[in-house]
């Protein structure tokens, strides 16, 4: 059977995946499913019905059809039933008259489209938490409502710069949940060292799914361990009060299937992202919420994680302490250094800028993913000056956050600031530092090198357009989805651009 995917930026041939499996192991009957879910969220959000348990299913299931979160054809099929049963009105859509109509209109929507799906992960993870914004809840609504029924360029294009401007709610929201619910992060080392006996090894981004984990875990000798995206939760005081929390494992996500290869540990998957899952580590798999994959143990929202814990413990883990390095031989990660904490430097910062101690700051961050060129980012950040910052977030990071840079004045060269939707800790540092300086974003000595890979990047860069940050240099390719006249236009207004060498690049912006 047919596909058409082209939302991530490994698609195949820079065009789409269109054959019987796309890159990312989809199948093209989950991938038609996913289809059909898209389809029929956009009916419901055509009816004209808004409550509670209409805008949970919206929200959740866009969540369900981003690059590896879900893989089962089952649980997809159960989701477009819920929202079936849910759509009271007889309103008929095909997301394929989309990936079929002019090609300008077919990216504005696509920008809109993908934009939504990396917004619902960050709704998702603040309702979790008990945390909702009604400009969030409506938008989700008039966004599907314009994908079915607009097809004017000019009025497509406000509607992508206004998902930019709900999703810096949305990582506002998410930041306040996450810091009012576990704490404002704080500077910590963390290993990437593993100790001897059970331990489990957490992934994702879901902060709840962890706390919860640790609660069941405590007192009973087994260690848990963040993976990816789950890296950040070790600067949360109420996530780094337990013991038995105890370091990083593996690399960047795209290695899990040679890192879990016969792990003798389970692997919890709290969101993306999920790889095809080799049968050498399949009983180890766990999903839970909107991660799904076949004969995989799937942990439903009673959150009981007990399959999990006993298989950790018939495991065993490690019979001796194991020495494990980040990518560059490193063995120590530090994260923490979100806004509150960048913010108590700001002082030393604002003086080494004055005094030319601190000559540009970058921010390096986003996706990581698979396919070559991404050793740009590596290299870029290597080579950065000794006078100047580094500011990370989302995965890429984990292509050089166990190198040591060393500091200026007392700061740390390299600053973590957390996970994706960690993105609004950028901007409001950066939003502070215009203000000191009374000047613009674009004025400061600042730099954005971006990576992109899935939906969620999709939503932040959509973010920092609808901020008006300029010359952001994005990599490794740019979204296919965008046609040549719309992404002229971005490349005009916006002065975004492909990343070339990372030589030519540090030379460009440091003239
Ligand atoms: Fe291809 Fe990406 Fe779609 Fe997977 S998510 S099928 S790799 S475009
Ligand atoms: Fe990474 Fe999958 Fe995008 Fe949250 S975990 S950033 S790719």
């Amino acid at each position: 059977m047919a596909m058409f995917c082209f939302q991530c930026e490994q698609t195949a041939l820079g065009k789409g995946c269109t054959m019987a499996q796309g890159v990312c192991g989809k199948k093209s009957d989950t991938a038609n499913l996913q289809d059909d879910l898209t389809s029929s969220i956009i009916e419901l959000a055509n009816c004209n019905i808004k409550n509670e348990e209409i805008t949970k299913l919206i929200i959740d299931g866009l969540f369900v059809t981003i690059t590896n979160v879900n893989f089962d054809n089952e649980s997809i099929k159960k989701f477009i039933d819920k929202i079936k049963a849910a759509t009271q009105c007889s309103f008929n859509f095909d997301i394929k008259t989309v990936w079929n109509c002019d090609e300008n209109v077919r990216s504005l929507k696509s920008l809109i489209l993908f934009g939504l799906k990396g917004m619902a992960a960050y709704a998702h993870h603040a309702r979790v938490l008990g945390y909702r914004d009604e400009d969030v809840d409506n938008f989700f609504y008039e966004a599907l409502q314009i994908i079915a029924n607009e097809n004017s360029q000019e009025k497509l294009l406000l509607i992508v710069l206004k998902t930019g401007e709900i999703n810096l709610k949305c990582m506002e929201l998410l930041d306040r949940a996450n810091t009012q619910t576990y704490g404002k992060p704080i500077p910590t080392k963390v290993t990437t060292n593993v100790e001897k006996g059970p331990f489990i090894v957490v992934t994702g981004h879901d902060l709840h799914d962890m706390a919860l984990l640790l609660e069941q875990t405590k007192d009973k000798g087994i260690n848990i361990y963040t993976h990816g995206e789950m890296l950040p939760c070790h600067a949360y005081p109420e996530l780094k009060k337990y013991s038995h929390l105890k370091g990083n494992f593996g690399t960047a996500w795209q290695n899990q299937q040679k890192e879990f290869d016969n792990i003798p540990a389970p692997v919890l998957f709290t969101t993306n992202c999920i790889m095809p899952v080799k049968d050498s580590y399949k009983d180890r798999v766990f999903t839970t919420s909107v991660v799904d994959y076949p004969q995989c143990f799937h942990i439903d929202e009673n959150k009981d994680f007990t399959p999990v814990i006993e298989k950790s413990l018939e495991l065993g883990g490690y019979k001796e302490d194991m020495k494990m390095t980040g990518i560059n031989g490193g063995d120590i990660l530090t994260v923490g250094f979100a806004h509150d904490t960048i913010l108590s430097l700001a002082d030393k910062i604002i003086e080494g800028i004055k005094s030319g101690e601190i000559k540009h700051i970058f921010l390096v961050g986003g996706c990581d993913g698979a396919k070559p060129g991404r050793n740009y980012y590596t290299e870029f950040v290597k080579h950065t000056p000794a006078n100047t910052l580094v500011l990370t977030l989302a995965c890429g990071k984990f292509r050089f956050n166990d190198l040591d840079l060393g500091e200026i004045n007392g700061i740390p060269r390299l600053l973590d600031m957390g996970q994706c939707n960690d993105a609004y800790s950028a901007i409001k540092v950066a939003a502070e530092l215009a203000k000191t300086f009374n000047c613009t974003i674009n004025e400061l000595p600042l730099s954005l090198i971006l990576s992109w890979y899935e939906q969620k990047a999709v939503c932040i860069l959509l973010t920092l357009l609808y901020l008006g940050i300029e010359n952001i240099k994005l990599g490794p390719s740019m979204p296919v989805f965008v046609s040549e006249s719309i992404l002229k236009f971005l490349v005009e207004k916006f002065k975004i651009k492909p990343i070339t060498t990372f030589e030519d690049d540090l030379k460009e912006i440091l003239n």
